[in-house]
């Protein structure tokens, strides 16, 4: 009887792993094959080098089926779309296919949560920073508003801008769980007179089993909350409620200024590393919540530094379920040399900001949790 050994196969595309011909499917180089193990998960070189391409790829946030039936009525309806956003959370990651259906109708883009970011940082840089992400999905916004606890609302100009852009249609305010929706109608409600003989209440969306606020604007034309998306690809989605408490800003966002080189590494807590693998010295910008703390080590040291952090935690949070490295994502991002502001951002968690010059730049951050490089939040 002939010897059986176990036949490897890549275990993105399933080709068989062969070490003979680099032109032909599975090749791998021998010093892989040999290093592997059975049970480890092995990739040929090509498949190896193409996941390495598309390390962004794209995550989705989850979706409710019932609430896009209700998106087919708004554009069925020629409605108005307010889509509110929570400032500080969002990276630019929307639910395409949300985007897909809203893109034809007004949208009016809401930032939320301003008073988290300081006075200085300027509106327009917010405001442009928004209209490029919906811009990425399609979504033209009619204009962009930023709001925020503190700064005065006037309802009775917020409810004429929003008569104004509807033109006699319906209005679906629609954003993220959290990102402020609720909040904001309360404030605009001052200044809302109900001129219908219909009553503000909270109604199961005809032909669905969701629940939405429904306001008369008049006779035949509502207002309506959608229930906020859920963060599926948000950190606050992804880790335990201590560790949620932390990096949720309750007041103004921090920023750390550190100087880093080649071979230097950012660790946020236990949730995040920021690694430069090659670029000149930079200034890097971390954006967070207050209590989140960062750490600058040295990059060929990054693993035993996390491993001794989720024992001595100098820098927290320190999130029990982050505790091999099959429980991060990483992903490479070789930047252009444009010298303009960029981002880096984890959806939930916070943002490196720098100014690109060529960089390579390694992340790893908790597994599904939405990664977006872009124009700077703020310059
Ligand atoms: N700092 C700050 N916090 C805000 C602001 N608006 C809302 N919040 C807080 O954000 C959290 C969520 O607010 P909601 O208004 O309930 O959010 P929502 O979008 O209606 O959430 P869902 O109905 O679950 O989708 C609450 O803790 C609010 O206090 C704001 O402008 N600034
Ligand atoms: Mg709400």
């Amino acid at each position: 009887m002939g010897k059986q050994s176990r036949v490897l196969r890549c275990y993105h595309c399933g080709a068989i792993l062969q070490c003979e011909n680099e032109n032909e499917k599975g090749y791998i180089i021998p010093e892989s094959l040999h290093r592997a193990t059975p049970i480890q998960i092995i990739y040929c070189d090509k498949c190896f080098e193409t996941m390495k391409a598309f390390n962004n790829s794209e995550l989705e946030q989850q979706v409710d089926q019932e609430v896009l039936k209700i998106l087919d009525d708004a554009y069925a309806t020629d409605a108005l779309i307010i889509w509110v956003v929570d400032l500080f959370s969002f990276n630019g990651t929307l639910n395409s296919e949300i985007a897909k259906k809203v893109k034809k109708l007004n949208v009016i883009v809401v930032g939320n949560k301003r008073d988290l970011f300081p006075a200085n940082v300027k509106d327009e840089s917010l405001m442009e920073y928004l209209a490029d992400r919906f811009t990425a999905y399609g979504i033209k916004p009619k204009s962009v508003r930023l709001l925020g606890a503190t700064n005065k609302i006037d309802s009775k100009e917020l409810i004429d801008a929003m008569n104004t852009a509807r033109k006699g249609h319906d209005v679906y305010m629609i954003g993220n769980s959290t990102s402020g929706k609720t909040s904001i109608i309360n404030r605009a409600m001052k200044g809302f007179e109900n001129k219908t003989t219909r009553q503000i209440k909270t109604i199961t969306y005809p032909g669905t089993s969701v629940n939405v606020l429904e306001i008369p604007l008049s006779r035949s034309s509502f207002f309506y909350e959608l229930p906020g998306i859920s963060q599926t690809t948000s950190a606050t989605g992804k880790l335990e409620k201590d560790v949620i408490r932390q990096i949720v800003p309750k007041k103004m966002v921090k920023v750390i200024t550190r100087s880093m080189s080649a071979g230097d590494a950012l660790m946020v807590g236990s949730l995040a590393a920021f690694e430069v693998i090659k670029g000149k010295t930079t200034n890097y910008r971390f954006y967070s919540a207050e209590g989140v703390e960062t750490r600058k080590v040295q990059s060929k040291k990054l693993d035993d530094y996390i491993n001794e952090n989720n024992i001595r935690r100098f820098a927290r949070p320190v999130s029990e379920r982050l505790v091999s490295f099959l429980d991060y994502d990483m992903f490479e991002y070789a930047m252009e040399n444009d010298k303009k502001w960029h981002d880096i951002a984890i959806e939930g968690l916070g943002w490196l900001s720098f100014i690109a010059q060529g960089q390579m730049i390694r992340v790893r951050l908790p597994k599904g949790v939405a990664l977006k490089e872009s124009i700077a939040k703020i310059k």
